[in-house]
């Protein structure tokens, strides 16, 4: 249960040599080294920076993150169908800059002040006065009930601060091993959905010779978002698909969208009673680039069932790494079969399909951040790259840095990086092409170089298109262990390299 407002207390925390004005829950206030833990409940801070930037955290991988400046509101994403797939519906018309789980403000001489929630389903929102944490919704309704958890506090350089603040939420939330990621080769940024068996497996031929982990089937195999089953362009079925992929030495990869549905699909068909719907009964909408599809209602038993059964089949045919996408579905907003708040449902769901998945590798795409901590192995941390720098249009008219293109795909992913600690992140993959390729050499040399700093590395560049010196420097890259030291806010030395994105940054804003 959230305190409500009159069990706040007006207090003033010292954070560092900071003073600041504060309203939180009645509780202890712990000091650490690193800054403050603060009791359950909503946290309003009334901070001395005035109309400085603030980090918004996207809610979902591809959710826009980066500094924004607080003297511009906030502008929602256009056209509204979109907003889904770009950000947390709820809080995507909010006049005040909102950020999903975390919020940071920049104070004069570059340090920040940095508001973390430790557990799930909080927001942060700032304007000039005001820094305010809560944890949603501020009041509990008969559907959802309310969290609340509590905070950190820290001021303090960013990469401390933020580092400080990932060592708490492995306590609280978890994380994987300190494996090494998989190198993947992914079909997806080369054949998008024209996929078939015969020209995987053409690849394949080619892939088996380098240095790749994994062969990753994407987008295209199935017979329809929810209908998880090979379609006519894999006739031997993708179990055979698997043995063919594991015969060369590579583990068979799948990607599939666990918690969405299609109206086109059989499971749509047969089960309307297991889509999430609204309060007036209407189907929850997921998104649109598949025509329209709705989210499944995880907290129905047949549902999770279905789910367990899902996974167990396509880790049956031997697929060893998921690739599973727009698993922001399972926490849209909705009235539940069994209600619990939509970030609890989700992360229930997750559970429930990482037991059934046993050791394979599980990289989430399209998830929420916080909420995916603990229970995936690699989280995609930023929109889908694309073989061009930006799409003026959708970034800058339509407000929607969520879509795909190198650009924003950097942007996004390097304002993630501090999840390294908890979770492989995949800041997607890199091009050595030039064939059906419009980014210059000093584009995909950022793309490579932000693989090497965030330690995943992906590729959808067939073999066969590739010359000879993009061949050696695709060989190059599987094969680098770099040594990376972060120099500056977005300066890396790789093996002494320097590496600068302040030029993909700061025309941002
Ligand atoms: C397959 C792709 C690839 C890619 C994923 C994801 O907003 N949208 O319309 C939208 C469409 C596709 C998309 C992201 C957003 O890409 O990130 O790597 O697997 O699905 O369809």
């Amino acid at each position: 249960m959230q305190p409500d407002a009159s069990q706040r207390e007006s207090v003033v925390l010292r954070v560092g040599d900071l003073r600041i004005p504060a309203a939180v829950a009645r509780g202890p206030v712990e000091e650490r080294p690193e800054g403050l833990l603060l009791p359950k409940g909503p946290v309003t801070l009334l901070h001395p920076f005035g109309t400085t930037r603030f980090l918004r955290h996207g809610w979902h991988s591809w959710s826009p993150t980066g500094w924004v400046d607080l003297a511009k509101p906030p502008v929602p994403v256009y056209p509204e169908y979109r907003r889904p797939m770009a950000d947390d519906p709820v809080y995507v018309t909010s006049s005040c800059h909102t950020g999903s789980g975390l919020g940071a403000l920049r104070a004069p001489d570059g340090r920040i002040l940095l508001l973390g929630a430790l557990e799930l389903g909080a927001h942060v929102q700032a304007d000039a006065e005001a820094l305010r944490g809560f944890y949603e919704p501020p009041v509990e309704t008969s559907q959802t009930s309310a969290l609340a958890g509590g905070w950190f506090l820290g001021y303090g350089e960013e990469g401390t601060t933020l580092s400080a603040y990932a060592r708490l939420l492995a306590r609280g939330l978890g994380k994987r091993g300190p494996t090494r990621a998989p190198r993947v080769w992914c079909s997806w940024y080369a054949f998008y959905r024209d996929i078939s068996q015969d020209e995987m497996l053409g690849v394949l031929g080619q892939v088996g010779e380098l240095k790749f982990d994994v062969f990753q089937v994407d987008d295209g195999w199935q017979r329809g978002i929810g209908d998880w089953e090979a379609n006519d362009r894999f006739p031997s079925g993708m179990e055979a698909l698997a043995e063919r992929i594991s015969a060369t030495g590579l583990q068979p990869g799948l990607w599939l969208c666990p918690f969405i549905v299609s109206p086109r699909t059989r499971l749509f068909q047969q089960h309307p009673e297991w889509l999430l719907r609204d309060s007036t009964g209407r189907l929850v909408e997921a998104g649109h680039n598949w025509g329209d599809y709705y989210c499944l209602d995880t907290t129905v038993p047949d549902v999770q069932a279905w789910l367990a059964g899902l996974i167990r089949r396509v880790t049956g045919w031997g697929y060893r790494y998921l690739k599973l996408d727009f698993l922001y579905g399972a926490a849209m907003p909705g009235e539940r079969h069994r209600p619990m708040h939509r970030e609890q449902a989700y992360r229930e769901a997750l559970e429930i399909v990482r037991d059934a998945a046993g050791d394979a590798y599980i990289l989430g795409c399209g998830a929420p951040i916080l909420s995916s901590l603990g229970v995936v192995d690699g989280l995609r941390i930023g929109p889908d790259v694309a073989p061009f720098w930006d799409n003026y249009d959708r970034s800058e008219l339509l407000h929607d840095r969520s879509g795909p293109g190198a650009r924003n795909a950097i942007h996004t992913s390097l304002h993630r990086l501090w999840l390294r600690e908890l979770v492989h992140t995949d800041p997607d993959v890199v091009y050595f092409r030039t064939r059906y390729n419009l980014l210059t050499t000093a584009q995909k040399d950022y793309l490579k170089a932000l693989a090497l700093i965030a330690g995943f590395k992906a590729t959808s560049d067939p073999p066969a298109w590739l010359d000879p010196e993009e061949r050696t420097a695709l060989e190059t890259f599987l094969a680098a262990e770099p040594a990376v030291i972060q120099s500056g806010p977005y300066r890396f030395r790789i093996d002494g390299d320097e590496v600068d994105f302040s030029a993909v940054i700061e025309p941002a804003g």
